[in-house]
């Protein structure tokens, strides 16, 4: 983690037996943040699930790293401050790096990501059904709210793309959690943001399974997808073909 120019961690709450530790990467998000926060801690308080929050900022004009600092004497909060916008797939490998519990995962600060889920996908971790679980909008029971067609068409145009390389109904999801184990010795390195493809293909899990959510769009803030975000996304789906051909790993 050369590119940290700052790690402050307060941890309220002991490392030992953490049993969850999920990772926001941040970039200008200061007036969604806490929601999200709030939302992840209730959801993992009713389930009597200890965790732990990690916040990646890359240096957010609008500070989100401070306000998410004064935080942390409500939230069990890590906060890392990197020197600039180095990139969310960048972002979401240090969260991981730098997080202590025994499951590992992402989640976006935007409040997209449905936290009502995690008890479900980490206790599914935990009882060995599974050992990559992903957030999917694209099995019975989830969705996406209030798009448009045109939104709904290239979403599944490009879920189609990567038919070829896994099963995985949502392989464009952001959001999911795994056991640790899964990104050990695993070097990932996406082109673009899809981390969550990248753990799909190159992770050491043995059995991954989706779990449906509803997908809100953000109300706060503003969305940070750029013009490249799609040649991005098909040069990352040509690297992964080849690195499944050169390591010669069956369809996920
Ligand atoms: N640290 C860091 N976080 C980033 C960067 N770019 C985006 N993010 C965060 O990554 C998450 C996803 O970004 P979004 O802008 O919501 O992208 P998206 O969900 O594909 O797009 P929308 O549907 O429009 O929200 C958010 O939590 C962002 O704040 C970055 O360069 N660095
Ligand atoms: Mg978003």
């Amino acid at each position: 983690m050369d590119n940290i120019k700052e790690t402050t961690n307060s941890k309220p709450t002991s490392e030992k037996n953490l049993e969850v530790s999920i990772t926001i990467p941040t970039y200008n998000e200061r007036d969604g943040i806490e929601d999200q926060i709030s939302c992840i801690f209730k959801s993992l308080d009713k389930a009597g699930i200890k965790g732990e929050v990690v916040i990646v900022d890359d240096n957010s004009p609008d500070r989100t790293w401070e306000f998410c600092e004064q935080l942390k004497s409500k939230y069990n909060l890590m906060v890392i401050r990197r020197p600039g916008k180095l990139g969310l797939a960048s972002a979401v490998i240090d969260g991981f790096k730098a997080s202590n519990g025994d499951i590992k995962g992402v989640m976006d600060a935007d409040g997209s990501h449905d936290a009502a889920i995690l008890p479900d996908m980490i206790r599914a971790i935990q009882a060995g059904e599974c050992d990559l679980a992903i957030g999917s909008r694209y099995i019975p029971g989830g969705g996406t709210k209030d798009w448009p067609w045109t939104r709904i068409f290239i979403s599944k145009f490009a879920i189609m793309l990567g038919r070829p390389l896994t099963s995985v109904r949502d392989i464009t999801s952001g959001f999911c959690l795994f056991k640790k184990e899964v990104t050990e010795g695993i070097k990932l390195d996406p082109i673009g943001w899809k981390i969550v493809l990248e753990i799909i293909i190159k992770g050491n899990h043995k059995k991954w399974k989706e779990f449906p959510y509803m997908f809100r769009d953000r109300e706060k803030g503003e969305s940070k997808i750029g013009k490249g975000a799609v040649i991005d996304y098909l040069k990352h789906l040509i690297k992964l073909w080849k690195y499944m051909g050169e390591n010669d790993i069956k369809r996920v």
